[in-house]
């Protein structure tokens, strides 16, 4: 493993063709050699309680799903670090996240709360709408289709003389979607300040990676757009936030969009819906398993006294506590109503659309 990254130029290789992903913290917690975290102490303790936060989050998910208490949800599960250390290069107060749906962390740290993010797995439309001041965009369940709305926003911001930048969430599947090229071109085009997140888990549900595409690497294609792309440790916390803080720093000095894939692992099931043991084969699940992203942060964290028994039993504790308030606090919430599916659809509703509200209406009334 090299000790100096290689220039985040339109290469995603180094020049002698090592694909390796880049690397700052090692499995085992300990700094590659000559490696300076991009984190201070404070930031680091923060950031892994994000992702205790995200972890604990997913696990309430899952067992209020079966209860019928929740509805269908993805898990981060494994990409913990790929979400956190690139939401924690942004400034919450002037740049945008986009999401896929699978980045609860990245939205929390923007300000969105948790109850807001719940409403929509409660089917409700409000979850949508995030509270003013707050730069976030819904979740996108249609594959893709926040990447070409990820450009328009950083183009539109940037026309507006903002000095904003916008970071965009896809997987590996996504990518193989038209709009992934098209955004990707587009943004190449205008320079705009967006960075595309590519999470790459291994899958896309039951589809593996190596059917997704023939590129050696995924960052790979983005010479092809005429942007810089670099190939990261999704499950090194450090490793993501100094690439993606390097990326931020070039949108926002104008130079433009840039395509970050993190090579990371989906621990578990793609959603709630879904059982990946039926296709995720036991050895590769047992491979990554050690390459937990969490783990891996409280090891470090331990071995510089910057966490101990005390300090991990409080931040679990107040966890547990903000979780159980949020599922108190929607589970009070007053239904939307069918009214509400018209509600945001436009400005005025079309003569078409205003006659399927009253008819859904009258129908739900005389039953
Ligand atoms: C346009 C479209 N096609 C298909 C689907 C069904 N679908 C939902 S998630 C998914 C796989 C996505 O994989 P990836 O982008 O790698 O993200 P991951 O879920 O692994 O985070 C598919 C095919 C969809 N939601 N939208």
């Amino acid at each position: 493993m090299s000790t100096t990254r290689p220039a985040f130029t339109p290469q995603f290789m180094r020049e002698d063709g090592d694909a390796a992903p880049w690397t700052v913290l090692r499995p085992d917690g300990q700094l590659e050699e000559g490696a300076r975290p991009t984190l201070d102490d404070a930031q680091l303790r923060e950031a892994c309680e994000l992702m205790l936060f995200s972890r604990a989050f997913d696990e309430k998910g899952f067992s209020l799903q079966r209860q019928g208490r929740f509805g269908t949800f993805s898990p981060v599960r494994g990409q913990e670090a790929s979400v956190v250390g690139a939401a924690v290069a942004l400034d919450p107060q002037r740049d945008w996240v986009v999401p896929q749906y699978r980045e609860l962390p990245a939205l929390l740290r923007q300000g969105l709360p948790l109850e807001q993010f719940m409403l929509t797995f409660l089917g409700d439309p409000r979850g949508g709408l995030a509270p003013e001041g707050v730069n976030v965009l819904p979740i996108q369940i249609g594959l893709a289709a926040q990447l070409p709305q990820a450009v328009g926003l950083a183009w539109g911001l940037a026309r507006q003389g903002r000095d904003a930048v916008v970071l965009v969430f896809c997987g590996d599947g996504a990518s193989s979607e038209g709009d992934f090229h098209e955004a990707c071109n587009l943004a190449g085009t205008l320079g705009a300040p967006v960075v595309f997140l590519l999470q790459n888990n291994g899958w896309a549900i039951s589809t593996p990676r190596s059917r997704q595409s023939a590129a050696v690497t995924l960052a790979a294609r983005a010479p092809g757009y005429g942007i810089p792309g670099s190939l990261v440790d999704g499950n090194d916390l450090l490793a993501v936030h100094e690439v993606v803080s390097d990326a931020v720093g070039r949108a926002r000095a104008g130079d433009g969009p840039s395509l970050v894939e993190t090579l990371t692992y989906r621990l578990g099931d793609h959603n709630t819906a879904d059982d990946a043991r039926r296709y995720q084969p036991a050895d590769e699940l047992e491979s990554w398993a050690p390459r937990d992203p969490i783990a891996r942060v409280l090891a470090h964290l331990r071995s510089r006294d910057l966490w101990d028994d005390e300090h991990d039993a409080a931040v679990r504790a107040r966890i547990g506590r903000r979780i159980d308030e949020a599922v108190r606090t929607v589970e009070g919430v007053e239904p939307p109503g069918v009214d509400h599916l018209f509600a945001h659809v436009g400005e005025e509703l079309s003569p078409r659309l205003a006659r399927q509200r009253a008819d859904l209406i009258a129908s739900v009334e005389t039953r």
